[in-house]
């Protein structure tokens, strides 16, 4: 082990709430690492804080009319509050506004300015000449290239996801005044990433084979064997950490260059000097958790900031994971398919410890996972009531029942006395990050509990006063496994561990539990999840679906010439008789007069007009189509309809009342 840890979560931006994507990719595991390590008696430091700098915050600000700093001192907040409610616990959680961020930041730029780690590079960039400022590339939009999406940004189309770079797209136009963008030349300040791969990220990365997880360290020799190209540190923005070079007025740092200096900076302001110990002292093992897409920034970029710098530390080891699904979806925070933690917090007030759980059990280590509510349930009924929080239950009621709550003198049994010196399982599987594999070896602790007491039945053997030493040890064994539980609860279920503790009577889980101690009253530890709370959590993500979903710009159809179009023989017509067809629950069967004849068409519209509403009404109708038969019916043309984006259909009809017959042309 190493002399210290210092743990991070990645900064989440403060342009909105967390959702439990943020949670369950980095905030939760790197808050059970930390308690993990505590527990073991480690010295751990846990920081984070929000990211409040970068384009989506000035843009969000634009948007709303607020200054940015308005925005991020809102989210910083909502983040907090969310995180702390849920009991997330952070040694400190910072903000990379603050003074002491920017003066860190600032520090570390002219440290690599000095020793000549950048390059000074001009360069043509769009510029918008009605509000004097260069556009980063989420300030310019346009036509994409691929699909035609009219509002697609510089860097990507929201509608195909293809990634773009401004100059790709079609009418490219400013998003700050609709002006068409100019290229107008800058100079930044660029870190030669192509210099620093070979000169250390080549070596550096190769060292953490097989100790790193696959998926991280494949990825990062994917970047490296593609070849890292040099990257502007500098940008043409209002909002950031001012560069502190000569000519470099108006321009900040590039948000992935401050934000991880962010750890940085929290540190000095929890530790004050002795950030150093921290940051400097090779004994100090540094782990960053985060998410798949942050794995660049964290493996080669941040660590290639370190290295030009020099004296730092750098990361022992990145766990980063992969996505978490909602439902079978992608997150998405436009369309809100997310479950946001501060509505978690309102709408499962106590129940944190049940979504760490489920969360933990899903964590995607190695693969993308998915929440879905119905597991959510399943998980806590079935394994958080059933098993953990029924053996609790049953072990604490017994020992009030047969012993008035005092613990008999008796002998550990055992097997289990060797079960409960093996479950150094957990903290083997912690120590190569396996969260999920902890948290099963941790639950196999209530199962061979559940298992030894149903086998016991100290129930029975009470009957017969024979039996007596029996029951005490196997109660006596049973509390030492609820203990055990508390014990470990502190990793993974620190609400439980505090009420498990408690109801033991004991101090803390390092007391032991002797012979002749009175523990306390039985507490409930889990509630079931009812099918209707669950039903509510659905109800709402399809709700939201539905007032969410982008409206797709219908693509026309193939161009036909005219006489194409004098091919179709449209008539308005009256519908004089209609009816359900039977055992069709879309069909209605209709009778139109076209002045002079009757048709008969079958038309697949019974699930938005009852029969009897329509009889009267004008209609347009396709005369010489091809008669078809449905349901046994032959349909001798078609209604015309329109179509609304909810699925609303509206007969397409003269304005004005024409006799029957009237050709349309
Ligand atoms: N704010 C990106 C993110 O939340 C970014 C992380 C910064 S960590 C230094 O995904
Ligand atoms: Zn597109």
């Amino acid at each position: 082990m190493a002399k210290r840890h210092l743990i991070t979560s990645a900064l989440p931006y403060a342009n909105g709430p967390i959702h439990i994507g943020h949670l369950v990719g980095c905030l939760l595991p790197a808050d059970t690492y930390n308690r993990y390590l505590k527990m073991m008696g480690e010295e751990s430091l846990f920081v984070c804080g929000t990211d409040e700098h970068g384009v989506p915050i000035t843009l969000k600000a634009r948007k709303e009319g607020k200054t940015p700093q308005q925005v991020v001192d809102e989210n910083h907040e909502i983040i907090k509050n969310a995180l702390v409610n849920f009991g997330i616990e952070f040694d400190h959680f910072s903000r990379t506004t603050n003074k002491i961020h920017h003066e860190t930041a600032r520090d570390f730029f002219k440290v690599l300015l000095d020793n000549g780690s950048f390059n000074e590079e001009v360069s043509a960039q769009f510029y918008d000449e009605e509000a004097k400022q260069f556009l980063a590339d989420r300030y310019i939009v346009g036509n994409c290239p691929n699909c035609d999406y009219d509002n697609a940004y510089g860097d990507q189309c929201e509608r195909c996801g293809k990634s773009l770079s401004p100059n790709e797209l079609i009418n490219p136009k400013s998003a700050l005044t609709g002006s068409a963008p100019v290229l107008k030349e800058t100079k930044n300040w660029y870190l030669p990433l192509d210099k620093i791969q070979e000169e250390f990220l080549n070596e550096f990365i190769e060292g953490k084979k097989g100790q790193w997880r696959s998926t991280v360290y494949g990825q990062c020799m994917s970047w490296l064997k593609e070849g890292l190209k040099p990257r502007a540190m500098t940008r043409d923005l209002d909002w950031g950490v001012p560069v502190p070079a000569d000519g470099a007025e108006g321009k900040v740092m590039y948000v992935w260059f401050d934000a991880p200096i962010g750890y940085i900076s929290a540190t000095k302001e929890v530790a004050g000097e002795q950030w150093k110990k921290w940051w400097l002292d090779q004994e100090t093992e540094l782990t960053h958790f985060l998410g798949k897409d942050n794995i660049v920034f964290h493996c080669l970029i941040f660590p290639a900031m370190l290295h030009q710098h020099g004296d730092f530390i750098l990361p022992t080891n990145v766990p980063a994971n992969e996505f978490l699904n909602l439902e079978g979806q992608k997150i998405s925070t436009s369309r809100d398919h997310a479950i946001w933690l501060h509505d978690y917090n309102a709408d499962f007030p106590n129940r944190r410890d049940e979504l760490r759980y489920v969360l933990t059990s899903i964590m995607p280590e190695t693969k993308d996972a998915d929440f879905t509510w119905a597991d959510y349930q399943a998980k806590v009924n079935n394994e958080l009531v059933a098993i953990l929080g029924n053996f609790i239950n049953r072990v604490m009621v017994l020992t009030h029942k047969y012993f008035d709550g005092i613990i008999p003198e008796a002998t550990l049994d055992p097997e289990i006395k060797q079960l409960l010196s093996s479950v150094k399982g957990i903290n083997e599987s912690m120590g190569r990050f396996n969260q999920r594999e902890a948290l099963g070896h941790f639950m196999d602790i209530a199962r061979a509990g559940n298992a030894y007491l149903q086998n016991a039945q100290p129930w029975h053997l009470i009957k017969d006063e024979a039996n007596l030493q029996q029951v005490k040890d196997c109660l006596f064994t049973c509390l030492h496994i609820v203990k055990e539980i508390g014990s470990y609860s502190r990793i993974f279920l620190p609400d439980s561990s505090n009420i498990i503790i408690s109801m033991l009577n004991l101090q803390n889980y390092g007391h032991t539990l002797s012979a002749g101690h009175k523990i306390g009253a039985a507490q409930l530890l889990f509630n079931k999840v009812e099918d209707a709370e669950i039903d509510a959590q659905r109800e709402k993500l399809v709700k939201k679906q539905k007032e969410n979903k982008p409206k797709e710009k219908k693509a026309q159809k193939e161009m036909i010439q005219f006489d194409d179009f004098t091919k179709l023989d449209l008539r308005v017509g009256t519908i004089t008789e209609a009816e359900k067809v039977e055992k069709a629950d879309k069909l209605l069967k209709l009778t139109v007069d076209i002045g002079d004849e009757s048709r008969t068409v079958v038309s697949g519209i019974a699930e938005h007009f009852k029969a009897e509403d329509i009889k009267g009404k004008q209609v347009t109708l396709l005369v010489n189509l091809a008669p078809r038969k449905l349901r046994g019916i032959e349909s001798q043309g078609m209604i015309l309809m329109a179509e609304d984006e909810n699925g609303k259909l509206v007969f397409v009809n003269p304005d004005e009342a024409v006799s029957p017959g009237s050709g349309i042309s």
